[in-house]
Parts: C-alpha cells; sequence; structure tokens
C-alpha cells in the first residue's frame, strides 16, 4: 500500500513554467509548528527554484489552519498578488474537531479564491498522526510544500494564458 503513495515532491520539471515575476503570498498557520515551517521551507525553495523573485514572495501568519482563508483574503486586500499559498497541519485527535476544521478550511480556501478570482493554494495536511505529517513535510512522501508551490506557478501561468 504504501509504495502506491505519490511523493509529493515528484512531477515533471520540464513543465513548469518560469515564475519569474510573479508574486505569491504564503500563509503559514502556527499550529504543529514543526511541521508548518517544513512545509514553507519547501513552498518557499520550490517558488525561487522555478525562478520567483525573494522580494515578491510574501509571508503571513495565522494562528491555526481555521484561520487560512482569512489570512488569505487579508493578504490578497493588502497586496498586489498573482496567488496565495494556504500551509497547515491538521491531526487527527480524539474529537470531531479535525472535521470541522478540515472542512472549513477547504471550503473557505475555495471561497476566497472563487470570490477573488486568484489562485489560493490548499496547502494543508490533514493526517492521522504526526508521523504521516512528518512523512510528507520533507520526509520519505516529499513535502506538500513543493506541491503546492508548483500548484501556484502553474495556476498564475494559466491565469496569465501562459
Ligand atoms: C484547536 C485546534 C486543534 C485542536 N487542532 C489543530 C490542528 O491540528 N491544526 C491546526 O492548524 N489548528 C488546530 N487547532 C486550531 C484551529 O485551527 C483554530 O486556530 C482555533 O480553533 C481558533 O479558531
Amino acid at each position: 500500500m504504501a509504495s502506491n503513495l505519490k511523493n509529493l515532491s515528484a512531477y515533471d520539471k520540464q513543465g513548469v513554467p518560469s515564475a519569474a515575476g510573479m508574486r505569491i503570498g504564503i500563509v503559514i498557520s502556527e499550529w504543529n509548528e514543526e511541521i508548518t515551517q517544513a512545509l514553507l521551507k519547501g513552498a518557499y525553495s520550490t517558488l525561487v527554484k522555478h525562478g520567483a523573485n525573494e522580494e515578491d514572495i510574501y509571508l503571513d501568519y495565522v494562528p491555526g489552519s481555521f484561520e487560512l482563508p482569512l489570512g488569505a483574503q487579508t493578504l490578497l486586500n493588502s497586496e498586489e498578488l498573482d496567488a496565495v499559498i494556504c500551509l497547515g497541519c491538521v491531526i487527527q485527535g480524539e474529537t470531531r474537531h479535525f472535521d470541522f476544521i478540515c472542512n472549513a478550511v477547504a471550503n473557505g480556501i475555495m471561497k476566497v479564491s472563487l470570490d477573488l478570482n486568484v489562485p489560493v493554494i490548499f496547502g494543508v495536511l490533514t493526517t492521522n498522526t504526526l508521523q504521516q505529517a512528518k512523512d510528507r513535510s520533507g520526509g520519505k512522501h516529499g513535502n506538500k510544500g513543493d506541491e503546492a508551490a508548483i500548484s501556484a506557478i502553474k495556476m498564475v501561468a494559466l491565469q496569465n494564458g501562459l
């Protein structure tokens, strides 16, 4: 089963447009900070690797994943950005909190994206355990931050008609 899992950092590098000139926001949740900082490292380095200028990358923090949609909207209202990447990590606990947060953040991110007509990328890990999150934030299954950055670049290029 595990061998069928996608490596989140595996992609066709030739097929990725240049990110030069793209202005990208990244909103990071402070919950599960060890994981979200690892996601940030992946997203940031992937943007730069594909040509984004560091001065065109805007970082902002929110307390938890639940606040990511409003964080993205706030950043979009204060800066002229081509896309925003939302990074978070929600780990299953003993209560239904997990479901409420995951549903709210997924729906919220989609709403901000469609309302403002700007790509807002879902870079949120939703896992059963901390180990699964580690495996997907620079571990054996790659880094969802890398994947989120590639999605952002591709969506900006799509909107720019590149
Ligand atoms: C409260 C909470 C819990 C229990 N778990 C997580 C989590 O695993 N990941 C995460 O990003 N945030 C969590 N939070 C915080 C909520 O996202 C939110 O910040 C608070 O409910 C305040 O609105």
